[in-house]
């Protein structure tokens, strides 16, 4: 065993050049990491509670702060400062985990191990598109089985499209306890390239955790004998129950008491610039449930990508970013030497919910800001980009310029032609239909995640979406996927229509990047920017008034509009993202060529309306999904439910403990003679390995034989 490692690491340093656990060059083919996953408390160092005064954090006893030492920030996870320490699920114990930083076409190994004491984990990389690696793609129960409490497990992949990224657990809502990162791809020979900052972005609530936030979305949150209201968009639709208590940049915010208006001092993070010098800052989205405006005090934001892609720059007063959307912006670091805000504002009306940060130019004290947001005014309005609506309130002076009305950087890469025969085109309804039930759904189909992983062990599946209880105006539950032949040119029209609107969602669509061809809006009071009605362009099928009909089977209005033939698509530069905005009453036509092979998951990057059913399958030229690796782990199959009830779970007749006992010399005998198998097995496998491939079998996970 030893031997065989040594072996391999000899192997690979001599001829792959592996980096293990640092920074990679862009020379090195393969970067190696290594994760831990673990439950933390905030605001603990060590054994010690600290309390956050003036930006610094001390510990519990500390009397007078003026001669008192601060414990060193990066000790403890501070979040908003919140003295009552939450749990939380942390990568290395840091909030975010530590970066992944990479070029692209470099071999990327990340070796996991779970350490939390009661919940699995799989970790997405978050854009990414694992051409050839599909089983890496860490959906749990659709790529690969959830990694259990003290288990381990090692991806492998090539890095690819360069980008901002990042990778998250894809655990129910674990990401929304912090087990997140970014996960950047350099581009190689990158010339004249920026000095750059990561910035994650997310809403945080510190009495709530992940599990709590779900069910008091269904059934509701109380609070002093009031029930609340779902919090209110500009445009008068929905967020959420779950409250937005601070908002944190890179792990840290400022927790304001509701009733002083004060803010409790807690550390921030702080950017720092050098006077003169332009800087790309890569912004990642990487919250629970709210989209932030960020702008930055006093200063232009030049927007030059979004989820990994190059756009024709667009300079901005702020832009939007919903929870999995990726924006890089360059900020020329061109005005007096001083400290300015940085801020992220959810998008509620009657709330002042803040994420702040600050831009520290060097040479400038260290204190906190003193500038103030830029106001908007009819002779000089604000410029807003990637809005979830048309309008702000005319009395804003605000300019909305949704995604559609970006451009890619450059031409070379135009939108997917049609090729008879090999079109494919999709209508699809994110939304929230029903009647009694109203789960979170595409086309009235509820998710239904798989009991074992449905890439790996496609023939343990059962929940079909093909049954009478699923259909036009009605909603069910049961494991949906479309599926794609290799090279067709698959063209989605993703709606937010019918009963069930009222949220905007960003969705995600896994192993793709999508070309965005169009946006079509619904219809808006221009005055008081409030939403009135659906896109008409849409016809909803089923029943004809728009309020009622769950909008599941829907198709253009125009007929001739069918095939691809929609009046202004943008074909010659389309903008590629992999995540977007479907908004209330509107529509996205993306395409995609079907030419990755996997189990692609397609699903709202909102965790709360994830997690209830609002994801999918895009079931993608099944029989060329290359063979795992040797050795990938299986599910034991466990069924979700009791439809296969398994035989030696039914007793008969006889008495319990006559059965029993027999039932106990029969498991016995199985499992001996199950033993005794595995263990001959694998003395012939070891000895075979042994001799002629020794140096993969103790990475097995990772090495694969039918890939290359
Ligand atoms: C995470 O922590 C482990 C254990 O302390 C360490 O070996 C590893 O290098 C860390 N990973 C990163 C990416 O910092
Ligand atoms: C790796 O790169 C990051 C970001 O550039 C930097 O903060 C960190 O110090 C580097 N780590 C090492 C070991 O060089
Ligand atoms: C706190 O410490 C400072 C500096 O040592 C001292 O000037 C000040 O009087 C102290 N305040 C109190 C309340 O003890
Ligand atoms: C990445 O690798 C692929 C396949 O090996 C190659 O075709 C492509 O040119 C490479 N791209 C870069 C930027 O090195
Ligand atoms: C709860 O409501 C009562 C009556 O309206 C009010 O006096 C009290 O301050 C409220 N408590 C809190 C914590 O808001
Ligand atoms: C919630 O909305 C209802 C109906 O609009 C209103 O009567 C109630 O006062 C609201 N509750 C709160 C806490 O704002
Ligand atoms: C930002 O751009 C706007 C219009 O493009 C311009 O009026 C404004 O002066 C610029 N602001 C700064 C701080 O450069
Ligand atoms: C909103 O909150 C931020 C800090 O969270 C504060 O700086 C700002 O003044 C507040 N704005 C309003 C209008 O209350
Ligand atoms: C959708 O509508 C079309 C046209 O009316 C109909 O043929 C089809 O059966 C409907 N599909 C479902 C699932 O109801
Ligand atoms: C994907 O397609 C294959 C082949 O058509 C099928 O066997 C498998 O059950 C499908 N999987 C899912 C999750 O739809
Ligand atoms: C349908 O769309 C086509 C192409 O855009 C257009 O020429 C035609 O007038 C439309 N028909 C109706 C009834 O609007
Ligand atoms: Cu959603």
């Amino acid at each position: 065993m030893k031997l065989a490692c040594i072996a391999f690491l000899v192997v690979s340093l001599v001829v792959k050049k592996t980096k293990c656990g640092q920074n990679c060059s862009e020379t090195d083919e393969v970067c190696e990491f290594y994760l831990e996953l673990d439950h933390h408390l905030t605001m603990m160092r060590n054994n010690d509670l600290v309390f956050p005064y003036n930006g610094h954090v001390y510990k519990y006893d500390v009397i007078n702060t003026s001669n008192a030492v601060p414990v060193d920030i990066n000790e403890v996870l501070t979040a908003d400062g919140f003295e009552q320490p939450r749990l939380v699920a942390a990568f290395n114990n840091t909030l975010p985990g530590p970066p992944i930083i990479v070029y692209e076409n470099q071999t990327v190994i990340v070796h996991v191990k779970n350490k939390l004491k009661s919940e699995s984990v799989t970790i997405h990389w978050h854009g990414l598109h694992q051409r050839g690696t599909p089983w890496m793609d860490g959906v749990p129960f659709v790529t690969q089985c959830p990694i259990l409490p003290g288990q381990t497990f090692t991806y492998r992949f090539i890095a690819e499209p360069k980008g901002t990224f990042w990778y998250h657990s894809h655990m129910a809502s674990q990401l929304t306890m912090g087990a997140f990162g970014a996960l950047i791809v350099h581009e190689k020979g990158e010339v004249n390239a920026f000095p750059e900052h990561i910035m994650t972005i997310q809403d945080w609530n510190h009495d709530w955790e992940a599990d709590i936030d779900y069910m008091k979305m269904l059934y509701g949150v109380f609070e002093n004998r009031t029930r609340l209201n779902v919090s209110q968009s500009i445009d008068g639709t929905s967020f959420s129950m779950f409250m937005m208590q601070s908002g944190l940049i890179n792990g840290r915010g400022r927790y304001y008491d509701h009733n002083t208006g004060k803010d409790n001092g807690a550390p921030l993070e702080v950017f720092q610039v050098q006077q003169g010098q332009a800087y790309r800052f890569r912004v990642i989205g990487s919250g629970a449930l709210y989209p932030f405006r960020i702008s930055v005090d006093e200063h232009n934001l030049t927007i030059v990508a979004a989820d990994g892609f190059d756009l024709d720059s667009v300079v901005v007063e702020s832009f939007i970013i919903y929870p999995g959307e990726r924006f890089d912006f360059i900020l020329h670091a061109d005005k007096p030497v001083s400290n300015y805000w940085i801020r992220g504002i959810t998008l509620e009306v009657g709330k002042n919910h803040t994420a702040e940060a600050i831009l520290h130019y060097n040479g400038a004290p260290v204190r906190d800001p003193t500038t103030s947001r830029r106001s908007c005014t009819q002779d000089d309005p604000c410029i807003v980009v990637n809005c979830p609506f048309l309008y702000f309130p005319a009395s804003n002076y605000i300019n909305c310029m949704t995604f559609d009305q970006l451009r890619a950087k450059s031409d070379i890469d135009p939108a997917p032609v049609i090729k008879p025969g090999k079109f494919k085109e999709f209508f699809l309804n994110f939304a929230f239909p029903g009647t009694t039930s109203t789960p979170a759904s595409v086309n009235g189909l509820a998710f239904e995640q798989p009991s074992v992983s449905a890439m790996t062990q496609p023939q343990e599946l059962y929940s079909s979406c093909d049954r009478p209880d699923c259909g036009e105006d009605k909603v069910c539950r049961c494991t949906h996927s479309i599926s794609l032949d290799y090279g067709d040119i698959v063209q989605m029209v993703l709606l937010n229509m019918g009963k069930g609107k009222g949220w905007s969602h960003p969705i995600h669509l896994h192993g793709h990047s999508f070309y965005v061809l169009k946006m079509g809006f619904g219809r808006y009071d221009v005055t008081t920017a409030r939403f009135m009605e659906d896109d008409l362009n849409i016809d909803c099928r089923g029943n004809p008034d728009r309020t009622v009909s769950f909008c599941n089977n829907a198709t253009w209005a125009n007929a001739t509009w069918l095939g691809g033939n929609v009046p202004g698509l943008e074909l010659k530069k389309p903008p590629r993202k992999d995540t977007i905005i479907v908004p209330t009453g509107a529509y996205v036509v993306i395409r995609i060529r079907a030419d990755n092979p996997g189990l692609w998951n397609f699903h709202c990057h909102v965790d709360l309306h994830n997690v209830d059913g609002m994801q999918m399958l895009v079931n993608e030229s099944f029989n060329k999904i290359p063979k795992p690796p040797v050795g990938f782990p299986m599910c034991w199959n466990y069924p979700s439910d009791f439809r296969s009830a398994m035989d030696w779970t039914t007793v008969d007749d006889d008495s319990w403990s006559a059965n029993s006992y027999k039932t106990t010399i029969v498991v016995l005998a199985v499992i001996l003679s199950l033993e005794f198998i595995v263990i001959v097995g694998m003395c012939i496998y070891i000895r075979r390995t042994n001799t002629t491939r020794s140096s993969e079998r103790t990475f097995l996970t990772f090495e694969n034989p039918g890939y290359n």
